[in-house]
């Protein structure tokens, strides 16, 4: 694959409802999209960096300039052999992980048209699951009562896992009547870091709810205070913004940091290291679900695609393209079944074609990015 050029871009799309996390609400999503030209075939990523930089270190703005002056120059006018072959030309960039994933991922999107393979099956190989399981992510709401409703629409569509973000003062009150609602369902909560041990009395309470798991209680670069609150709580930890790579979930194996991890390949930096921390995952019995970070449909298609392997053993946050927009940019849309699964795409390449003159409307601002000389 000889890289002839990089164009970045930035698209807006409005949610059909807005997302609020303890960290704040998202209405509009300003997406950044890398297309990777080469030898005739263009291979897309999507940039998971949200419009600020809340979650991680990372935002659209940081990622489209690390891009342009680092990492596209890195790869353009190489001939690399497979798409994993980006990733040591990448290495000297430290951090920037949501950046590098969009560039790499464009590339085994490439990859995938070029060698006429499903991308889950170059991903996968002969393991790789068929149909993929799925729950939501319900964001903090203006009220339980809205809330409920949510969630009663959720499990008639078939979702297979409910998770709600909590924060201090939006956590117990709402577990509770949740589970007085659903006894039996599989349920779960994501804190995105708003809690301390200071809180360990209040996140006991947590233990009555019978959870799944709960989501980053703590702070988001933290493995070893994580350990300490595990030992004390019996609901089962699940670490998301705590791990960038396989070095992080080996650590937070031996650590007893958590008994489930969430991979994003944004936030591990592509593709590569997203098999690498679920390969470690797997070795260590920690099971994987796929996280999402409220991608378009190129993300979500990339999301179906990771979803296929093997320790990927829980309904993920990988949901259908209508939760999140009137008209999405790929075509089929991402669709969930009546009993919650994903069919995955038999197709070559990423199995959802892109609706390019959308993509064109919807583009707020692009750059090409070549060699010159
Ligand atoms: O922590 O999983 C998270 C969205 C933005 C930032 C962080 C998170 C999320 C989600 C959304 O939970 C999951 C989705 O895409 O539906
Ligand atoms: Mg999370």
């Amino acid at each position: 694959m000889k890289i002839e050029a990089v164009t970045l871009r930035e698209i807006r799309m409005p949610l059909v409802h807005f997302f609020e996390t303890s960290f704040g609400r998202t209405t509009e999503r300003r997406i950044l999209l890398v297309t990777v030209h080469t030898e005739g075939v263009d291979g897309w990523g999507e940039c998971t960096a949200g419009e600020a930089p809340f979650y991680n270190e990372e935002s659209i703005d940081t990622a489209r300039e690390v891009i342009l002056r680092h990492l596209a120059p890195a790869i353009l006018g190489r001939n690399l052999a497979t798409a994993r072959d980006c990733v040591p030309l990448l290495a000297r960039v430290r951090g920037h992980r949501m950046a590098k994933g969009a560039l790499e991922n464009a590339l085994w999107d490439a990859e995938a048209q070029q060698r006429g393979l499903p991308l889950w099956q170059m991903l996968s190989g002969a393991d790789a699951r068929r149909q993929i399981e799925c729950g939501v992510s319900i964001g903090i709401q203006e009220s339980i009562e809205e809330l409920l409703e949510k969630i009663a629409l959720e499990l008639a569509a078939g979702y297979r896992r409910i998770k709600v973000k909590v924060k201090p003062g939006w956590d117990i009150d709402v577990l509770r009547p949740i589970r007085a609602a659903w006894p039996a369902i599989m349920l779960s909560c994501d804190a995105n870091s708003a809690y301390t041990l200071n809180d360990l009395d209040h996140l006991q309470k947590f233990d009555e709810f019978g959870l799944l798991m709960i989501e980053q209680p703590l702070w988001n670069d933290d493995l070893y205070f994580h350990a300490a609150l595990q030992r004390q709580l019996k609901t089962s930890i699940c670490l998301d913004e705590s791990i960038h790579h396989a070095r992080d979930a080996q650590a937070a194996a031996e650590l007893g940091s958590c008994r489930i991890i969430n991979i994003k390949v944004g936030r591990v930096g592509g593709f590569s290291s997203a098999v690498a921390v679920h390969d470690v995952c797997r070795r260590q019995g920690l099971p994987n679900w796929c996280g999402g970070m409220l991608e378009s449909g190129l993300g979500r298609a990339h999301n179906v695609a990771l979803s296929t392997l093997e320790n990927f053993t829980l309904p993920g946050d990988v949901s259908a393209s209508k939760r999140y927009w009137q008209e999405d940019i790929i075509d089929p849309e991402v669709t969930v079944g009546c009993t919650g699964l994903i069919d995955v795409p038999a197709k070559p390449g990423r199995g959802y074609e892109l609706k390019l003159e959308m993509i064109e409307k919807i583009t707020a601002g692009k750059i090409a990015i070549s060699n010159k000389q």
